[in-house]
């Protein structure tokens, strides 16, 4: 290791003796100027916020119209997750396989941990204890991040547990996943996310964002989550989870993976029309879903977050009126727009832009310099508030999982809905997940890209064996759940979209929720079976029957195109990539040609 401090060996900073001595190594190597437990009491929320709110931090919103929430912008140079700099730290290169980036250990400690040293000069150091997971749930998983951020500590606080109730699993349980943050210069270059799977470490320095920051979600949860899970025969998947109830009152519980920012945090919220109104959906989660085999031979599914990290852009009262009522009081925004209010403004919240913005950047909003609110901007919001929150939501095992749902970004080629020929082929399916990139993430958006079961950004070990085990995980549910695919995002040939979206999305998830309930019309069809003719409820729909047509077509060229594409990718894999899924190619191109 590299000359980063005398007290601090490799074994400490790895968490590998314990809490205490991972501290003090943490200590020994960023020099803060003060410590500072969090306990999670609200009075101590308060004091972080007064604090962020004198030093320019966060601007207090409207406290009549929004009590208790807040606006902060980030470093413009800090507005997305960066995957470049997201790295797998296995012990070789194939442990992280070819879609990941990838750094030894050693390397890590070498080039990455030195950045830390002296980091916290001048800062408090805030030790975060959080909980994934329902305290009371066997399957919670308790990880400590120490960070530099007040933004990443009161951002922790809505997102997970906090506090002494994840400091007492810690100390009966003797386990913790270590994450070390620092804000460090906020330097594009000097920015590294780290992932060391054997010891459910973390490193991020150098970005104070979301994905980047809050090592709750997509590090903990996802990458070192689907490790875990892989390991302990469970799976961690970025995937919503919601129930539909149906006029019986019979729930039917799905979990739908959609890369990032396709609206998933509006599919897990959805608000049926009028005309639909007897079914309703409840909300369990908007991102995340750790799914175990229950007792009885089904999946269930638990959602290990306590916060909803939302794209602002885009959501209303329109499209979705939960998530509004959900961010309206104890939420925090970053980087949307200001009003003359003192109210959060973003593109889509109302169809004409109030008159007197001041943009992201803190700048009176000048169309020219680009949209008021970041394409990326969010809010943090408390799951608790939702208002259709499934009351399982809290609930240690969580809900039985009948329908696993798959989608993309496509402005062609995949139809608006199909359910695959069996297990093996649904994991094809998952396998094949094109969509369109978007603003979540850097780089440019708008590209189709293969993003296997939305997990290309949050597959901590390589694809190839994660597809392994979703095979194996088939193989061991003894009921297992029907797997499909939706695309809402198909258009026309003049650039149009062909379905209504939001709310009319009610009536595609009830096509599911009979086919996973053994009932429900379908053909079949080399990709999978489609509803069959009349089978979608389409009453007080205005479409018309071309544009349904369109919806529910399968261009073979189009098709056949798309299965060498999707083969180009599974390539990469090599010998590695499972037979079974090497069969499912073959018999999805057979069925084509
Ligand atoms: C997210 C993402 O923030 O997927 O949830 O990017
Ligand atoms: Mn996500």
């Amino acid at each position: 290791m590299a000359d980063v401090s005398a007290n601090v060996t490799i074994d400490s900073i790895m968490g590998r003796n314990g809490l205490e001595k991972w501290i003090d190594a943490c200590v020994q190597l960023t020099k803060p100027a003060k410590i500072r437990w969090c306990t999670g009491s609200k009075e101590e929320s308060n004091e972080f916020i007064s604090e962020m709110l004198a030093s320019g931090e966060l601007v207090q919103l409207n406290p009549e119209t929004y009590p208790n929430c807040y606006l902060h912008r980030s470093n413009p140079n800090d507005v997305a997750r960066t995957e470049k700099v997201t790295f797998i730290c296995t012990p070789t290169r194939d442990g992280a396989g070819p879609t990941n980036n990838w750094m030894s250990p050693e390397n890590a400690a070498e080039n990455v941990l030195p950045l830390f040293k002296n980091a916290m000069n001048g800062r408090t150091m805030y030790i975060i204890p959080y909980l994934m997971g329902a305290p009371d749930s066997p399957f919670a998983i308790a990880g400590v991040e120490i960070t530099d951020s007040l933004y990443v500590v009161e951002n922790m606080r809505i997102m997970t547990r906090i506090g002494n109730t994840a400091l007492e699993h810690i100390r009966r349980t003797g386990k913790f996943s270590p994450g070390l943050h620092s804000l460090g210069d906020v330097n594009p270059d000097k920015r590294f996310i780290m992932h060391f799977p054997e010891d459910r470490a973390v490193w991020s320095i150098g970005s104070g964002y979301g994905g980047n920051a809050l090592l709750g979600k997509k590090c903990l949860a996802l990458r070192i989550g689907s490790n875990i899970g892989r390991n302990d025969g469970w799976m961690a998947e970025h995937m919503l989870i919601l129930g539909m109830e149906d006029p019986q009152g019979n729930i039917t519980y799905m979990a739908a993976a959609f890369p990032s920012a396709c609206g998933k945090t509006n599919l897990a919220m959805l608000i049926p029309p009028e005309i639909q109104k007897n079914y309703k959906i409840w909300t369990v989660g908007d991102d995340i879903a750790w799914m175990r085999i229950g007792e009885d031979g089904r999946l269930w599914a638990t959602n290990p977050e306590a916060g909803f990290f939302g794209v602002a852009p885009g959501t209303s009262y329109d499209t979705n009126p939960n998530a509004m009522d959900t961010s309206h009081s104890n939420s925090i925004f970053t980087n949307v727009a200001l009003t003359q209010k003192n109210e959060p403004w973003w593109e889509g919240m109302t169809p004409t832009p109030p008159d007197g913005l001041i943009d992201w950047q803190n700048r009176p909003w000048n169309p020219e310099n680009g949209p008021a609110a970041h394409p990326n901007s969010r809010f943090t919001a408390p799951t608790s508030q939702c208002p259709n929150l499934s009351p399982h939501y809290n609930d240690p095992k969580g809900v039985p999982i009948s329908a696993i749902i798959f989608g993309g970004r496509r402005a062609h080629v995949a139809p608006l809905v199909y359910q695959s020929l069996s297990w093996n082929h649904g994991v094809y399916v998952g396998a094949s997940v094109g969509s369109e990139t978007t603003a979540a993430a850097e780089g440019k958006v708008g590209m189709v890209r293969r993003d296997p079961m939305a997990m290309l950004p949050f597959c901590g070990y390589n694809m190839a064996d994660y597809f392994g085990h979703w095979v194996e995980m088939g193989k061991n549910i003894p009921n297992p759940p029907k797997i499909f695919h939706v695309n809402w995002f198909r258009k026309s040939a003049d650039g149009k979209f062909l379905w209504p979206g939001f709310g009319e999305n009610i009536r595609v998830l009830r096509w599911i929720a009979e086919r996973a309930n053994g009932r429900g019309e379908a053909v079949a069809t080399p990709i999978g079976y489609m509803p069959a003719n009349g089978a979608l409820d389409l009453t007080g729909l205005q479409i018309s029957d071309e544009a349904m047509a369109e919806l529910t077509s399968i261009h073979k060229d189009e098709w056949l195109a798309e299965t060498e594409d999707t083969g180009v990718f599974l390539n990469q894999f090599g010998d590695r990539l499972p037979a079974e899924i090497r069969a499912e190619f073959a018999a999805q191109k057979q069925r084509l040609s």
